[in-house]
Order: structure tokens, then sequence, then C-alpha cells
């Protein structure tokens, strides 16, 4: 049918092992845009884990997020949370669900299901790995897809997340990195 616009899955280049690559692969559509972020963080895996994985608490390094409630679930996927965010962002709030919570391979993947915000479809999944043979060495792996706002360029959607995920991922190594040294 004409509504229908997925393509095959292509999948978002990233120089990651297999494992970890089939994580950051989408289905993309013509309005769509696909990207990822790749950050190395100085500290072991568990340690950037344990902020990652709380999707009751994402303000802990997203410093765009002012607060966040659970309004649905208990932790499991499917649980909802609504973000409010900080004055200066074309935002307000975000209803978001948890998708993915995988504890043993370290993947957190969210999607974004309502608010009052221009980022309509939003997913991410998060990955982390231990990079090299260095057991204090992480490599953060983060990939999205989202719809391309009306009146923005597919070039400009990817300009304005790959900001924001690189700010969260900035903040992300600096308090994983203060823990460890
Ligand atoms: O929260 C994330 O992991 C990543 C992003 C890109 C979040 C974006 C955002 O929450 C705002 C920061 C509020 C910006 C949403 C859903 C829409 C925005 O416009």
């Amino acid at each position: 049918s004409a509504a229908v616009r997925w393509e095959t899955p292509l999948p978002c280049s990233t120089q990651v092992p297999d494992h970890v690559a089939r994580y950051h692969t989408y289905a993309v559509g013509q309005n769509q845009c696909c990207s990822a972020v790749i950050r190395q963080i100085n500290a072991p895996v568990d340690t950037v884990w344990s902020f990652v994985r709380r999707f009751d608490n994402p303000q802990s390094y997203k410093h765009f997020v002012k607060s966040c409630r659970v309004v649905l679930g208990n932790g499991d996927v499917g649980t909802l949370r609504e973000i409010h965010v900080i004055s200066g962002i074309p935002a307000v709030n975000s209803t978001e669900r948890l998708e993915i919570l995988d504890d043993d391979h370290h993947v957190i993947s969210f999607s974004v299901v309502g608010g009052d915000h221009r980022l309509a479809n939003y997913r991410s999944v998060t990955t982390l790995h231990q990079a090299a043979d260095d057991v204090n060495e992480t490599t953060v792996v983060e990939s999205y897809v989202v719809d391309i706002p009306q009146g923005n360029t597919k070039e400009e959607t990817g300009v304005f997340v790959d900001t924001i995920v690189k700010c969260n991922l900035q903040s992300l190594a600096q308090i994983a990195e203060n823990l460890s040294r």
C-alpha cells in the first residue's frame, strides 16, 4: 500500500564487532534520518553501564533532562518514562518507552512515543563493549533513527540529534572516568 515506506534494513555504518553491529541495524524510511555516534571512555564497562542502564534516571548524565518520572511499569521492557527538558531547547517534554534492557550484553534501547518536541518516532540503541584488550576502556555506540521534521532537511536533523547524543556521551565519559580514577 502507499502508506508503507519501509525499506529493507540498512546497516548504520559502524566499525564495531558483528555481535554489536547487529543491534545498530535499522529499517530506515525515506522521511527518516539514521546515524550513530561512537565514544571511547576510559572506564570499565560495568562502571559505564551502571549509569546507562538506569532508564528511570537519565538525568544522571543527560544534562538536557531536567526531571524524569516513570509513568508505567517497573523497569522491564515496556516501561514508560516522561522526561522534562531544560529551557533553551525546542522541546518541553518527551514520553519514552523502554524497548531493550540487556544486562548481559550491555544493550539499552528506547523509543519516543509522545511529548511536545519535534523528534517524532525517535528510537535509539546504546551498546557498550570492552575496547581492545583493556578492561579499563569502553566503547559506547549509540545509534538512532528519527523522522525528519517538516521544514528541516535530513542533514539538519542529523546535526541536531548528533549534537545532543555527543553531549550526553561526553558527560557520561566525564562521570565514569572521574569515578574510576
Ligand atoms: O535522550 C536521548 O538519549 C537523545 C535525544 C536525542 C533526546 C532528545 C530529546 O529528549 C530532547 C533533548 C528533548 C530534544 C527529544 C526527544 C526531543 C528533542 O527535541
